[in-house]
């Protein structure tokens, strides 16, 4: 432990309006400085702390912005015997010539405080079409701090084309041997299980005391974030103990005997609706309850909007019109064999919520139950609750939202609920939930039992804990250490 405050210094540089305010308060969980759409908002220089842990600090500056107006000056630096000395020693009228005002602070600020330079470039243009990068990273070059690379602007995340930016944004800086490491770190949508390879790469490249503090603070970082991690796993868990533990009374006949009616009268069930809409009602309420847990967790302002109430709904309802076609092709099929089917119902054996295909193939009423939008199954009591097949698609979209929640940055404002996801999430978690589809299964059959529900709390921690680091382990291979090494992953 060392004997007084030590730390390392981390400086967020880059040219004009790339995004360093809002970086830093994503990585802070606060609001600091102001975020806005034009050249030079950030004027003045300020530190905060970004992590303490054992008496070691790590404090980010945010820095202005370099100007445009630096490449005009490139021959004149070039030339010059010590540029950054004349530079640092210009008279640059702070309203007047705020743009060469702001480039001498910023260089000032990595001569005098930074460790490490945190050098931002905007991702979303191609390496060779950004002049000024090359001009900027030659300064710092002068004055012989290590840099990182960090790649913000890349929108929603995507696995390959990442890849292709991160590669073409390394190949860009070869030549440069002050820049140590190139990654990507977008203010709006990284994971926060990227975070931690700012101070692990900053410990590769210092020495001494300061790597210490430095692999120290990175350890300080991982266990903060696995602390929230298992948090939201005990969220997420309570979510589903509450999805699978709901049922609602039939009032008077068995839902047989409803099915049988629906059947008959090839009309909506007035009570089916109800108890359906009732728990509708109390899985949304659910889930915005624990999405707004989950938003607060990860440091974000903001809430879900009351409209993902209807968004959930919509989605997890069956497509009522998909299935009324459906229906339609199997016509006659259909009354044949309910009677068989609703013995099946009473014994208590019987769920509908397997899939239109499967529903026809095993009878009528379990088709025209699903052609008609209900995902409900009756237990024992003479009550119903939500099939497992409903069940499954629950907690996809629950993870869904939790990857929302994991990849939204502060700096991108206050939360809004997502409006469509990254195509390779739901491929990973789609093959995620076709894993553990037994596992599932037994977790389901356990909301029903007595004895089942006793370690349902147990049985659902582990089952979102190890699923949702497989997800993230396949979404970000560079971070699969992070779970091995947190000391709060066993
Ligand atoms: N898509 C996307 N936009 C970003 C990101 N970071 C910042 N922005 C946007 O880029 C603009 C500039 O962001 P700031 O954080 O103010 O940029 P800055 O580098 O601090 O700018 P100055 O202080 O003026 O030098 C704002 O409109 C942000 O909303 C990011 O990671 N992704
Ligand atoms: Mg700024």
């Amino acid at each position: 432990m060392p004997s007084s405050n030590q730390g390392i210094v981390l400086s967020l540089i880059s040219h004009t309006n790339v995004g360093k305010t809002a970086l830093a308060r994503t990585l802070l969980r606060r609001d600091v400085g102001e975020v806005a759409d034009s050249a030079h908002v950030t004027v003045v220089p300020e530190a905060y702390p970004l992590i303490e842990n054992d008496g070691f600090t790590a404090r980010l500056w945010d820095t202005p912005g370099f100007g445009s107006n630096l490449a005009k000056l490139a021959k004149r630096l070039r030339s010059s015997k010590n540029p950054v000395g004349w530079i640092l020693h210009q008279v640059w009228d702070r309203n007047r010539d705020k743009s060469l005002w702001c480039s001498q602070e910023a260089i000032k600020n990595v001569q005098a405080e930074a460790d490490v330079v945190l050098y931002l470039v905007d991702a979303s243009q191609p390496p060779e079409t950004v002049g000024f990068v090359d001009l900027e990273i030659e300064i710092i070059e002068w004055i012989g701090k290590p840099v990182l690379v960090f790649l913000n602007q890349t929108g929603q995340p995507d696995q390959d084309r990442d890849a292709k930016n991160e590669q073409a944004w390394r190949d860009h800086f070869k030549d440069r041997d002050i820049v140590k490491n190139v990654g990507i770190l977008d203010a709006f949508t990284r994971c926060w299980t990227q975070e931690h390879h700012i101070l692990k790469q900053a410990a590769n490249v210092l020495t001494g005391d300061r790597k210490r503090a430095a692999k120290n603070l990175t350890q300080a970082w991982i266990n903060r974030n696995l602390d929230i991690f298992s948090q939201s796993v005990g969220t997420m868990s309570q979510w589903a103990k509450l999805a699978l533990t709901d049922t609602e009374p039939l009032v008077k006949q068995g839902l047989a005997d409803k099915l049988r009616q629906l059947v008959i009268r090839a009309e909506r069930n007035q009570d089916l609706d109800r108890i359906q809409e009732a728990m509708y009602q109390r899985l949304a309420d659910n889930t915005a309850t624990t999405v707004n847990e989950l938003i607060s967790l990860h440091g974000l302002d903001g809430e879900t909007a009351t409209k993902l109430a209807q968004t959930s709904r919509d989605e997890l309802t069956i497509k009522r019109d998909i299935e009324e076609s459906l229906i339609a092709s199997v016509g006659g099929a259909v009354s044949g064999l309910v009677a068989g089917l609703s013995a099946d119902l009473i014994s208590g054996g019987m769920t509908f919520g397997g899939g239109a295909i499967i529903g026809m193939l095993l009878g009528g009423a379990t088709t025209f139950a699903l052609a008609r939008g209900y995902n409900l199954t009756q237990t024992q009591n003479n009550s119903v609750r939500w099939t497992e097949s409903h069940f499954m698609t629950q907690v996809k979209f629950v993870i869904m939202l939790y990857l929302a929640v994991a990849h939204y940055g502060r700096g991108r404002g206050a939360w809004q609920d997502p409006v469509n996801n990254p195509a390779r999430w739901e491929t990973v978690v789609d093959q995620e939930i076709e894993k553990n589809q037994k596992r599932l299964s037994e977790l389901w059959k356990r909301g029903s039992s007595a004895s089942g529900s006793a370690t349902l709390d147990a049985h659902l921690t582990q089952f979102f804990k190890e699923s949702l680091k497989r997800i993230l382990n396949q979404l970000y291979p560079d971070s699969i250490d992070l779970f091995k090494s947190g000391h709060r992953t066993k």
